[in-house]
């Protein structure tokens, strides 16, 4: 696995130094523990929707175990919010350590995967990790790879006319950039002079579905397309929480600041395979990024052993209760169907 940082020759913006950090390359404690916290709790979120779809609490699985480390620094580091004064994202559907570490509650996931009408992101409509939430701007991830690639140049584009600090960040797998939407936001984000203010994201586990990255690419590295259209691109080792705090940081200071397009790609591992299509079960040759930076809060003398494992049975405790109790809440009503096809409100023209 590539774990090599570089940088393209236009310098992007250096990262300004915040509270967050305790030293060059180490994160403040607090913010330690509490992005271990996080990952733990997306981490026992999956295995419990694994077994609900085991159990037939669902129809399908697809989830991010293995991108915690990434997934959860990015959903920090989210200017969240509603409109274009705030970041927008077009997520892939192994995001959600992102969505909980930008405060999502975990058993709405489970509604989700039960189908239920009380599920937030499709009220029962769509499948496990597609997650949508308007009032934190994020746009519905889609089951069709890759389009949010040439959507999500509209939300930058209406960042960059109405001259908003926020912007847009857009993520998804390696074997979807083959695909020609990634090349359409390369273009529509680079133009001379109407560059747009996006985080270009790749979380390459070197997969799709069963299809490996090995043989598949011209290129090096995903990143290195960036540099045929002048934006700083970057290659790290997704599974290493500072790299990808620090990694995060960076482009998005970049972005934040230049309003221009960084196009960062992130190596993670795929701990449960493809999908629940693919069995779902641990692959333990992978690199597990959870399991890594437990070791280093035990090296730190941040969190004993006892301590993370006491954590993870009460969250796995709570989980398990909830998923219990979400079996019982309703489905949609068959009268329902046609709700959500269609935007009830102009929302462009401000109607609430
Ligand atoms: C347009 C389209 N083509 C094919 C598929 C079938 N499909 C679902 S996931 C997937 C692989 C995606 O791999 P990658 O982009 O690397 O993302 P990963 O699942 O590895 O995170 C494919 C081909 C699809 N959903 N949509
Ligand atoms: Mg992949």
């Amino acid at each position: 696995m590539s774990t090599t940082a570089h940088t393209a020759s236009s310098s992007p913006a250096s990262s300004s130094s915040s509270s967050s950090h305790s030293s060059e390359n180490q994160l403040a404690p607090e913010l330690q523990l509490r992005i271990h916290e996080l990952m733990l709790e997306a981490r026992v979120l999956e295995e419990r929707l694994i077994t609900m779809y085991r159990q037939g609490d669902g129809y399908f699985w697809i989830g991010g175990p293995g991108e915690e480390a990434f997934n959860v620094a990015l959903g920090l580091l989210v200017d969240k919010g509603t409109g274009v004064e705030h970041d927008y994202l077009h997520l892939h559907y192994r995001s959600s350590a992102t969505l909980l570490a930008m405060g999502a509650d975990p058993v709405d996931a489970l509604r989700q995967m039960k189908n239920t009408a009380t599920d937030p992101y499709s009220r029962g409509r769509n499948f496990a990790g597609h997650y949508s939430a308007r009032k934190w701007n994020v746009a519905p991830v889609s089951s069709p790879i890759e389009v949010q690639y040439s959507i999500a140049p509209g939300t930058a584009m209406a960042q960059r006319a109405t001259k908003s600090k926020g912007i847009t960040i857009v993520t998804g797998g390696d074997a979807g950039t083959a695909e020609g939407d990634f090349a359409t936001c390369l273009v529509w984000s680079s133009r001379k002079g109407s560059e747009l203010p996006m985080l270009i994201l790749v979380t390459n586990n070197q997969y799709g579905i069963s299809t490996p990255f090995e043989g598949q690419h011209g290129e090096e590295r995903i990143s290195d397309r960036g540099k045929a259209f002048g934006m700083p691109t970057a290659t790290i080792d997704g599974n290493d929480v500072e790299t990808s705090w620090f990694a995060l940081k960076k482009a998005m200071d970049y972005v934040r600041t230049e309003r221009k397009p960084y196009l960062l790609e992130a190596m993670v591992s795929r701990l449960n395979g493809h999908s629940s299509a693919s069995g779902a079960n641990f692959v333990a040759s992978e690199v597990d990024c959870l399991a890594r930076f437990e070791k280093k809060l035990e090296e730190r003398k941040l969190r004993t052993r006892a301590e993370m494992d006491e954590m993870r049975a009460r969250m796995t405790q709570d989980l398990l209760e909830a998923s219990k109790r979400v079996r019982e809440e309703p489905q949609p009503k068959p009268e329902s169907i046609w709700d959500y096809v269609f935007a009830d409100k102009n929302y462009v023209a401000g109607e609430k």
